[in-house]
């Protein structure tokens, strides 16, 4: 077998776009998945679970034929139906219920599936085109652009490759180990190569805290209260630049007077860190020019993650690590791409949609919430492309009774049977990346990766794109972009943005986006109109749910509340070889993460008689699940850690663990609080576990 090699990039739901080399053995079958050597951010890494992609893309339990459901909803049958009956039913239903209740009853919905520009937005042209319903994407960074957007003002920073000049550099929130490995990878080559430090910032010692020189254990949703304390002391020691301060902020009097109360001491009852953890970090940071900051996105899925996200994103503004190379902060970049859209997404006929439901409130919406559903008719109708809501949303139990409703019709375009198939009336089989074409925008670094097509579809599989172009047909909507394929759009997409051809962009292999130092370090000022960075921000000009929020930056203490009805907090992060729901069907991440645990302190697991390997039930108002305990001093005492997002088979109820988080939305502008849960916690018999446990 001649063994060929192809480039592509990797669209997954992960701020690295890598670059990629596959093997392609035939026009059907690849082989090992490796990370390109000359995008610069990829570097030749690739994550564990994409290098054996060929477990994913040639499952034997993909989908591959249209089906129609032929049981009750949830419960998951279906048979075999053609692509033509499949469509005209789908496109039968949106007239249905638009005829009915008006267009915006139908509701198209994705989330990051996949992150291409022509793929994952594409079926906006349906709500653009026809009138349907919009849909706000709230569901995974919406708080930490908040709270960027509050401070900062535009989602941008210093690229993490110049994390190679740094003297200091801080993961805060975030555990690239597990989400970002390629971050790692120039982590760790600063370290080698001019032995800069790592400090990392977290709510249990991940493997990304292993590998760092000061690891912080805090409270959960008590960031804020940490970084107060840092600016005090580097105010309080002549470590501040003051100069940068009244140049490129709007610090005053107020906020010098406001933060001199937020001592190490007051943040030390409020974070559970120790005073010296403190003081060191804060000496530490305040004397280093060059200290990068590399924001995770797990600390602001909180009840109060705009706030932290903001009060943190302060701090090189105090030290003026802004002006340096290799100095100041990131944490994604989602304002650089100047991408013209008008054909990829439609963005010529935006003024069609007259309602925009926000995603992650999908629960209530579904369940006839009248704010959420802003006054306007019922939604009757879904087409679901890129998500697994039923699984990931916060409020399973609302998403699954709305997905139940008789009088909602859902199609759900998917690769695997997940549990939001289950409830499809119309199930459809999608390609998979290799398969079709595509760029992607690497949020977690500068460049636009090209994603060309380098397999033959699967059996009937087809891509988002053919899907909402051939519904299109059928519902007479009207747009030159129906009539494209996907690489004529990435094509016209590159050219009407300046940014060359496609033929170009191949051939390279990428577009770089990258702002210049200058606006990458916000030298020419803050993108607010007074320029400067706020520690004064003005919270109700972000969003909607403003009402509260600390006027002057602050801890904001409105998490989920402990009590003794509910004493302990539950945070669910990413495991390392499942992504959000994806590869839970592949046999490599399924024999590396086992089941899913409940971390629990020595301290709490003598207090409630659990014992390491033993069972414990968690739950709240919203339900309750089983997991099995490991006892382990990772997190403070109080905080149990269970993470991923594991399918319904892994709990007992058959619900995943999404069952237990509320979907509250997160002020200012909405978002889940995923890592924000108050529970309570018993030990179960093991008799009464054994099988649940299987
Ligand atoms: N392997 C893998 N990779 C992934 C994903 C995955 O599920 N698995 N998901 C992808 C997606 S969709 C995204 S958005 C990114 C997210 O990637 P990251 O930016 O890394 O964010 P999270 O993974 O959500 O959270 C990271 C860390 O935040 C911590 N955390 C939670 N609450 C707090 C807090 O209050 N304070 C502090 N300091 N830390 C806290 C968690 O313990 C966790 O270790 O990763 C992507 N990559
Ligand atoms: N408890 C808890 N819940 C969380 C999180 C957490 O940390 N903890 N993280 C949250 C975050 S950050 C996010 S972003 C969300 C993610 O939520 P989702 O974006 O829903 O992520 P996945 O569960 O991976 O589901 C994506 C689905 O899209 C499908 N898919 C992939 N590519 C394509 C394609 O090209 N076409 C079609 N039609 N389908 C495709 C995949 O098979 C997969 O089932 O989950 C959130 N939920
Ligand atoms: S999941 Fe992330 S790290 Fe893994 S290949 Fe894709 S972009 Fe790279
Ligand atoms: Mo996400």
């Amino acid at each position: 077998m001649t063994v060929e090699i192809v480039r592509t990039a990797c669209p997954h739901d992960c701020p690295s776009a890598c670059a990629l080399e596959v093997e392609r053995l035939s026009p059907t079958q690849i082989g090992r998945v490796r990370g390109a050597a000359d995008l610069p951010f990829t570097a030749g890494v690739v994550c564990e679970k994409v290098g054996r992609y060929a477990e994913r893309v040639h499952h034997p339990d993909r989908l591959t034929h249209p089906m129609r459901r032929v049981s009750s909803k949830g419960e998951g049958k279906f048979e075999q139906i053609s692509w033509d009956e499949a469509l005209d039913t789908i496109a039968d239903a949106f007239k249905v219920a638009s005829d009915k209740h008006g267009p915006e009853a139908v509701w198209p919905y994705h989330s990051g599936g996949t992150l291409g520009v022509v793929q994952r937005y594409g079926m906006d042209r349906l709500s653009r085109t026809m009138g349907y319903s919009g849909m706000i994407g709230t569901i995974c960074v919406t708080p930490a652009m908040s709270g960027w957007a509050a401070g900062v003002g535009g989602q941008r920073g210093v690229d993490p490759m110049e994390i190679e000049e740094s003297d200091l550099i801080v993961v805060w929130g975030g555990n690239p180990v597990h989400t970002n490995v390629n971050l790692m990878n120039h982590i760790q080559k600063a370290r080698k190569t001019r032995g800069a430090k790592l400090v990392v910032v977290d709510v249990y010692r991940t493997s990304t805290m292993a590998a760092a020189d000061i690891g912080l254990v805090l409270r959960p949703g008590t960031d804020a209260a940490l970084a107060l304390a840092m600016m005090q002391m580097i105010l309080d020691e002549g470590l501040a630049d003051e100069d940068y301060l009244s140049e490129f902020t709007d610090f005053d009097d107020d906020v010098r007077a406001h933060l001199a109360t937020k001592t190490p001491d007051w943040a030390a009852a409020v974070t559970g860190l120790e005073v010296d953890e403190i003081t060191e970090f804060a000496r530490l940071y305040g004397a280093t020019k060059k200290s990068y900051i590399k924001f995770g996105v797990g600390f602001t899925r909180s009840r109060n993650g705009a706030t932290n996200m903001h009060a943190a994103s302060a701090l090189p503004a105090v030290t003026g690590a802004w002006r340096q190379r290799g100095g100041g902060a990131f944490w994604g970049s989602f304002d650089i791409w100047g991408l013209d859209t008008t054909l990829a997404h439609a963005a010529d006929k935006i003024g069609n949609v007259t309602r925009m439901l926000d995603q992650s409130r999908i629960g209530a919406i579904l369940n006839g919430d009248e704010s959420a559903l802003k006054g306007g008719p019922p939604v009757a109708a879904m087409l679901i492309q890129n998500s697994n809501t039923a699984l990931v949303a916060p409020d399973t139990a609302a998403v699954r009774r709305g997905l139940s409703r008789e009088d909602l019709f859902v199609c759900v375009h998917e690769h695997f049977m997940t549990a939001t198939a289950r409830y499809a009336d119309i199930l459809l089989p999608a390609a998979m990346f290799l398969e079709l074409d595509d760029m992607y925008k690497g949020w977690g670094h500068t460049a636009l990766s090209m994603g060309p097509r380098v397999l033959d579809p699967h059996e009937e599989c087809r891509s988002n794109l053919e899907v909402v172009n051939a519904l299109a047909k059928r519902l007479g909507a009207d747009h030159p972009s129906f009539d494209m394929s996907a690489s004529e759009l990435v094509d016209a997409t590159l050219q009407a943005s300046g940014k060359g051809t496609l033929e170009d962009a191949l051939a390279k292999g990428w577009v770089d986006c990258a702002p210049s130092f200058e606006d990458a370090h916000f030298l020419n000022g803050f993108p607010h109109k007074d320029g400067r960075f706020h520690f004064k921000p003005d919270w109700a000009a972000v969003g909607p749910f403003s009402a509260g929020m600390p006027g002057i930056i602050d801890h904001w203490a409105v998490t989920d509340t402990i009590g003794p009805d509910r004493p302990l907090k539950l945070v669910t992060p990413p495991s390392r070889t499942y992504l959000n729901s994806s590869f839970t069907e592949t046999p490599g991440s399924k024999r590396r993460e086992k089941q899913p645990m409940a971390m629990i302190h020595p301290k709490d697991a003598a207090h409630y008689g659990v014992t390491d390997g033993g069972m414990v039930r968690i739950g709240n108002k919203q339900g309750d699940i089983l997991l099995r305990a490991k006892i382990s001093d990772t997190a403070k005492p109080g905080v149990v850690i269970s993470e991923g997002v594991w399918p319904d088979d892994a709990y007992d109820r058959k619900v995943g663990i999404n069952l237990l988080i509320d979907g509250t939305p997160v002020a200012p502008s909405g978002g889940a609080a995923f890592h924000d849960t108050a529970i309570w916690l018993k030990a179960e018999a093991d008799e009464l576990t054994a099988d649940a446990a299987d």
